[in-house]
């Protein structure tokens, strides 16, 4: 039985991939619904029109009426909960709602619940594979992959999903067996009026959580209101109770939990501290929900990481070229830039650059001066990040990601590497982030 009124109107708002996940939910339920969508063709319109020729779609600026007939809105996380119409409608008493929302009161199964500014795709896979390793029938995506609503069946034992902020907004009691928010830096700035509004959304994930995990080392992942809930800890610090961390011994550094080593970090197939802290939330998260370690460190050691994130493209000349097109935000650029820096002898050669979001560009500037010989910059906001960096290190412009790599291969030297990390979205050049990666490692791949 669907945990859904049905004799209540709903309108799903935005026709992506979420709003034909809400369609299909919402059809199969029998629920009487209709869609809107402030684009003229929304991306699902040909795909609604041939199997739901009954639904009402509204395309075009959102209509207040229209929106006021239903109780409660399915707002896509593509759209600002600001937007006028919407908050017109829900000072008219109409609720405003999400797929998150809805899924957490359809789902039977324990929820593993992941946000963060960065890394929550790594760890929603690894966690994903550790329970599969572990032989749960598990269902993973939400924000990465198969929109949550998809994912909802009786024979799933758990639910592993990234939820981003976006998502979050809508989602009023989410209930998770264990909720994290991996690390808050700042990102979507052209969305939020700023890092605390950010924040207050991420947290929302905590909202009814049985557990939670929190990273030692960023105090924004602590929930606000703590319930009281059993915690666990990650960083890379050595662990005490209920932590995970890192441990040296003999020249050794290990994985540990508590004052239990459990694998030698070398053994990582992945590169980079930031990579390892990602190793630890992962172990942290589905020890809370019972995967046993020799399962999850099986998938730890098989682990090659995911496109697009710190990923080695080729070798030339002496100079490794690194595909990190995913670093659409500071903290993941620095993160890259970091890792890899702290782990080579030579240094980086930075191509960054793009749609901004609306960030401050300033903490790239001390990382850079340390690890990286120059930064070739492209994209609308090439002269934010070029005012940002000042002085740090010699910069170069580039009309195209062509010319980017081109004039990086001319100022890298032997034993340095050349970092797509843009710091910034891709809109402005690209469809989206796997479109610039793959063209960059396309590129790469055929230079003689
Ligand atoms: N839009 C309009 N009018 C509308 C609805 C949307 O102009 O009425 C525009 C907005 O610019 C919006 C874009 O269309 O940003 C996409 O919205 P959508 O409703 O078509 O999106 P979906 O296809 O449903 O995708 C959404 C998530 N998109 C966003 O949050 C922007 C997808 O995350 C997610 O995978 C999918 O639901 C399934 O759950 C993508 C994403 O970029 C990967 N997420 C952000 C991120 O990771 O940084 C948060
Ligand atoms: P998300 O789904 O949150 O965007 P991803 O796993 O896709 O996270 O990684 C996004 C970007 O963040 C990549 O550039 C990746 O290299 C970087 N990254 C991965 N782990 C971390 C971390 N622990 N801290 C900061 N950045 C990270």
């Amino acid at each position: 039985m669907s945990l859904i009124a049905s004799d209540h109107f709903r309108i799903v708002v935005g026709l992506g991939k979420s709003g034909m996940s809400l369609v299909r939910f919402l059809a199969q339920r029998g629920v009487s619904f209709a869609v809107a969508d402030t684009r003229e063709n929304p991306p699902e319109l040909a795909t609604l029109r041939r199997d739901y020729p009954q639904v009402e779609v509204r395309c075009g600026e959102l209509d207040v009426e229209f929106l006021c007939r239903a109780d409660e809105l399915y707002v896509s996380p593509g759209l600002a909960l600001a937007t006028p119409a919407l908050q017109a409608a829900a000072a008219r008493g109409v609720k405003l709602s999400g797929d998150i929302d809805l899924f957490a009161r359809n789902a039977k199964a324990p929820i593993v619940a992941i946000s963060g500014s960065n890394a929550k795709s790594t760890v929603t896979t690894l966690v994903g594979e550790m329970a599969a390793a572990a032989g749960k029938r598990v269902a993973v995506g939400g924000n990465l992959g198969t929109p949550a609503l998809d994912l909802l069946s009786d024979d799933i034992e758990l639910y592993v999903m990234e939820l981003s902020s976006f998502q979050l907004e809508t989602t009023n009691q989410l209930g998770a067996e264990v909720a994290t928010v991996l690390n808050v830096s700042e990102d979507h700035m052209d969305r939020y009026s700023g890092l605390p509004a950010y924040h207050l959304a991420k947290h929302r994930i905590f909202r009814g959580a049985r557990q939670v995990v929190v990273n030692r080392q960023d105090a924004l992942t602590r929930p606000l209101m703590s319930e009281g809930q059993p915690c666990w800890t990650f960083g890379l610090s050595a662990p005490d109770f209920k932590a995970f961390g890192l441990r040296e011994e003999n020249g050794e550094k290990y994985l540990a939990f508590e004052f239990q080593n459990l694998m030698p970090v070398r053994e990582l197939k992945v590169r980079g501290a930031h990579n390892q802290a990602n190793a630890l939330a992962a172990l942290a998260l589905g020890h809370a929900v019972g995967l046993p370690f020799d399962a999850m460190l099986a998938s730890l050691r098989n682990f090659t990481g995911l496109e697009h994130r710190c990923q080695w493209v080729r070798e030339l000349d002496g100079v490794s070229y690194y595909n990190d097109s995913k670093a659409t935000n500071v903290g993941a650029a620095l993160a890259a830039i970091e890792g890899l820096g702290m782990d080579m002898d030579g240094k980086l050669i930075l191509i960054a650059g793009g749609d901004g979001k609306g960030a401050d560009f300033s903490g790239l500037r001390d990382s850079v001066a340390k690890h990286c010989r120059a930064a070739v910059l492209i994209g609308r906001d090439a002269g934010l990040i070029a005012d940002a960096l000042g002085d740090a290190v010699p910069q170069v412009r580039a009309g195209s990601l062509d010319e980017a790599i081109a004039l990086s291969r001319s100022l890298a030297q032997p034993g340095d590497a050349v970092l797509l990390s843009p710091a910034c979205a891709s809109f402005d050049m690209f469809k989206n982030y796997e479109e610039r990666g793959q063209l960059f490692a396309r590129a790469v791949e055929v230079l003689a």
